[in-house]
């Protein structure tokens, strides 16, 4: 690694160069030296936000100094890389995270007890990091946490959005949308001003031959557009790997907001061309399987495939290595379709400007890319119009078409006879106008296509993409199911858990090793541990109560059953068939005897979740949950028996309150179309129980932790399309007891009851797509079977554990590691050295 300070001179840097604190003392002394000089605060006047930026500096610095030195080990071990490209990353709080990383959280609690704060109250002061939608955006967090512990050099691309997704209030029982500005103070990213490319868009493409009788493809006039990154730490736990995530912000270029402007008298226009560089990565598109066609979301999208694959390209180049050896140094994956373009830019890069031959580039470009698919829903896959790439991006669209043309005579080659399999196969959709197939391009330019579980990776085969698998053959696609992250979902999350469990099986390896889990299940029969497995999930509970109390204003009883569903708001995760059960439950409860009444097990139903705001029918979901918490929760024939809350605003750091308080969660999306789920598997690595489709992972959950631990219902992904079919042009009919249902709701139970008719004509008249009538005896049937299994608290409990020490599949290093063997092809680094180093000082 190169330096410009002269060897003679580094004694004096590696004297002073910081080591970073370890005792409480020195925790306490940084921690205060921030307070007073960095903030300019006092201990008259340091309050709990001023505390919390204080401990967040202290540990910002330790983090500093692995970042760097793991930046440099990378460097120079020279090996290949992963780069992970991503839209969303969904990072919640960092600094409960930085601790438990660095294992120095119980110093900084002692530190801040000194210093007169509790660390919980600081720990809530941080602002969620929440640049994502959901699901994609936090799986892409969980993989980044899984990169750093396992020691791969993996780095995260995204952009530096100025409003992540929005605040949710609910007013009169709607949703309100508030947006969410998280930078005012943001100590975990780091402005690299020397760190930028110039991105243009527009323009017009000029081809000619040069002097030396070279084809010369150039790009230009178009509108210069600069990023600069911004870097975040990502610390993984228990060594000293710190990998970066580097995010884009937008600005109008130097060039861009000129001074013959000013002087000329056009400050005005000026200044607007600077704010509509900045719009570019100003606002998350807040829509969760959906995609809408803005030009504005196809800016963003180039605008960050373009920086950060000229940052891996500039990288690269310093290595002075051949470009056929580029795949060897770099992998690259696509967190879905959004960055697709990457794949055209490097293409441009390696033929326009790096002038390689098209079949040499283009090897190049399919040997790098590998593609994930999270979605077979129609609405959410990418098509962008022709005409919109056109202008935007005019060359892009010829490498696209030149693209489709050699694909489409490679296909033509070897199914001569096909001729609708071409069309079916091509890249441009002929509808009026035309349009780009997004998905089609991100598989026809990668080696690898996946899938995130078994279900959904054998369904993209046989549905969406089954042409590709007869061209490409079936080897192409895989399946890599997703995982989710022990530290922050267990250890972070449900700390008393995390102990007992380590405990019980001897250390904390279980962390870095989930499937160490199994050695609970010799446990299952100790009173004693089954004892405080149960008080420890009652005391979760009752922190969500607390949560309830002073969000909502109302108690909950934490001895009652908690059926728990968070996630985004949106009819295939069918929320509707839930509050449809719940109301069905009320009708039961308010016609039975007081005698009656006494056998119920007591429930409290939790939604939370965001519905995307242009998307009306998830919004109605969210009004109907709240107005039947409002007669429900009010009712006295009901008392503690039900009561339905509606929690605002579900994000990460409530998601970490929220999942370990669950006795019953709910993943109940029409059979086949949820992709995976991950918060199946965060629920029940914390004890909690399912109800559940046969969809998503919750197929490989059965498999692995046992039929008789989870409460499965509905029908099956294989003959949803039957069903469907029969409510056209079969003879239909409605459940019966969800007839009853709906005819409570148009009395006007719950309120002016037209505010509720598409949720039912959507089921009664428009052929119920999601097949909220057929599962719905099936759904109220196991819930029944739910309340029996509850009242055997001592089985239920035998559930809990076994279930759990079933799980160490469901990790997301396991799901990196097969990533890194069947994908990108890259060894982690050896940390040992440094370790010693570590241990040494
Ligand atoms: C999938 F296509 N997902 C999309 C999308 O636009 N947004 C999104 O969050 C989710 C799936 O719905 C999932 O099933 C999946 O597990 C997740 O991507 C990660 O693969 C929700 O958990």
């Amino acid at each position: 690694v190169e330096s410009s300070i002269p060897e003679h001179m580094r004694e004096a840097w590696k004297k002073f160069s910081p080591k970073g604190f370890t005792t409480k003392d020195e925790f306490e002394s940084e921690a205060v030296k921030h307070i007073e000089t960095t903030l300019a605060r006092s201990l008259f006047n340091c309050d709990e936000l001023a505390a919390y930026s204080g401990t967040a500096l202290a540990f910002r610095d330790r983090l500093i100094i692995d970042w760097n030195k793991t930046q440099q080990r990378q460097s120079f071990a020279d090996q290949k890389r992963l780069y992970y490209l991503s839209l969303e990353f969904l990072m919640g709080r960092a600094l409960d995270n930085a601790m438990l990383n660095v294992g120095l959280k119980n110093v900084a609690k002692d530190g801040l007890a000194d210093l007169g704060f509790r660390i919980e109250d600081i720990i809530a002061q941080e602002h969620d990091a929440a640049l994502g939608n959901g699901g994609l955006g936090r799986l892409a967090a969980c993989f980044l946490d899984s990169m750093a512990t396992l020691n791969y050099a993996a780095w995260g691309y995204g952009l530096r959005y100025r409003y992540g997704i929005f605040k949710q209030e609910i007013q009169d029982g709607y949703q309100v949308e508030i947006p969410d500005y998280w930078l005012d103070f943001n100590p975990w990213e780091f402005p690299r001003h020397d760190v930028s490319v110039d991105v243009q868009f527009y323009g017009w493409v000029n081809k000619y031959t040069n002097d030396e009788g070279k084809q010369i493809v150039s790009w230009q006039d178009g509108e210069i557009v600069t990023a600069t990154a911004y870097d975040v730490p990502v610390p993984g736990y228990g060594t000293p790997t710190v990998n970066n995530l580097r995010l884009w912000s937008s600005k109008a270029s130097s060039g861009e907001f000129d001074f013959a402007k000013f002087n000329s008298g056009e400050y005005e226009s000026a200044v607007a061309d600077e704010q509509r560089a900045e719009t570019i990565s100003a606002v998350l598109y807040p829509n969760d399987n959906l995609e809408r066609g803005k030009e504005l979301r196809l800016k963003q999208q180039y605008f960050w495939c373009a920086a950060s694959l000229h940052d891996i390209v500039r990288r690269f180049k310093k290595s002075k290595r051949k470009w056929s050896e580029f795949s060897d140094q770099v992998a690259i994956q696509l967190n879905d379709t959004h960055p697709t373009l990457a794949i055209v830019e490097l293409q441009r890069i390696l033929v326009d400007m790096e002038g390689l031959g098209w079949d040499e580039a283009w090897t190049i470009v399919t040997s790098t890319f590998g593609y994930t698919n999270h979605t077979v829903l129609p609405e959410a896959l990418e098509k962008w119009s022709v005409p919109l790439i056109q202008n935007l991006l005019p060359r892009h669209l010829q490498i696209i078409y030149e693209i489709n043309l050699q694909f489409l005579q490679s296909v033509e080659k070897r199914f001569p006879k096909d001729r609708d399999l071409l069309g079916r196969v091509s890249i441009i959709e002929e509808s009026q106008p035309k349009m780009v197939r997004m998905a089609y391009l991100a598989i026809i330019g990668s080696h690898k296509v996946n899938g995130v579980a078994e279900l959904h990776s054998d369904l993209i085969k046989t549905t969406i993409f089954k042409d590709f698998v007869k061209v490409y053959g079936p080897d192409k696609f895989t399946n890599v199911t997703n995982g989710i992250t022990p530290r922050r979902w267990l250890h972070q999350a449900n700390p008393r858990l995390s102990e007992l469990i380590a405990s019980k099986i001897g250390s904390y390896e279980f962390l870095k090793d989930l499937t160490l889990l199994n050695k609970l299940e010799p446990f299952v029969d100790d009173k004693e541990f089954k004892k405080e497995w149960a008080e420890i999930k009652y005391a979760n509970k009752v922190r969500l109560a607390q949560h309830i109390q002073t969000t909502k204003g109302y108690s909950v009883n934490p001895k009652a059953l908690f059926d728990i569903q968070v996630k985004r708001i949106h009819e295939y995760k069918r929320q509707q068939l839930n509050i449809f059960g719940v109301i069905h439950r009320y009708m039961a409860i308010k016609s039975m005897s007081p005698e009656e009444r006494k056998k119920l097990v007591p429930r409290v139903s939790v939604f939370g979740g965001k519905a995307a705001p242009g998307y009306w029918m998830a919004k109605t979901i969210i009004h109907l949950i709240n107005k039947v918490g409002e007669v429900v929760n009010k009712d006295p024939d009901v008392g503690d028996l039900l009561k339905v809350v509606f929690l605002e605003d579900y994000n990460v750091s409530k998601a970490e309150i929220i999942v370990p308080a669950s006795d019953i969660s709910e993943h109940i999306s029409t059979a086949g179309t949820e992709a995976s789920g991950t918060s199946n598997m965060k629920f029940v690595l914390n004890g909690g129980m399912i109800i559940g489709t046969l969809d998503g992972a919750n197929i490989e959950i059965t498999r692995e932790i046992g039929e008789q631990n989870i409460f499965l219902f509905g029908n099956l992904s294989e003959d949803v399309e039957d069903l469907r079919h029969h409510h056209f042009y079969g003879d239909y009919k409605v459940n019966p007891e969800l007839v009853k249902v709906f005819d409570c709701i148009k009395k006007g139970t719950f309120g002016d009851e037209g505010a509720f008719g598409a949720l039912i004509s959507g089921i009664v008249e428009h052929g119920d797509y999601y097949l909220v009538s057929d599962d719905f005896n099936s759904y109220c049937q196991t819930q029944d079977l739910i309340d029996e299994a509850y009242k055997d608290q001592d089985a239920w409990v035998t559930k809990s554990i076994t279930s759990v020490a079933r799980m160490g599949f469901f990790t997301s290093d396991r799901c990196i590691n097969e990533y890194a063997d069947t994908i990108w092809n890259i060894e982690p680094l050896d940390v040992a050295e440094e370790k010693e180093v570590r241990a040494r000082t």
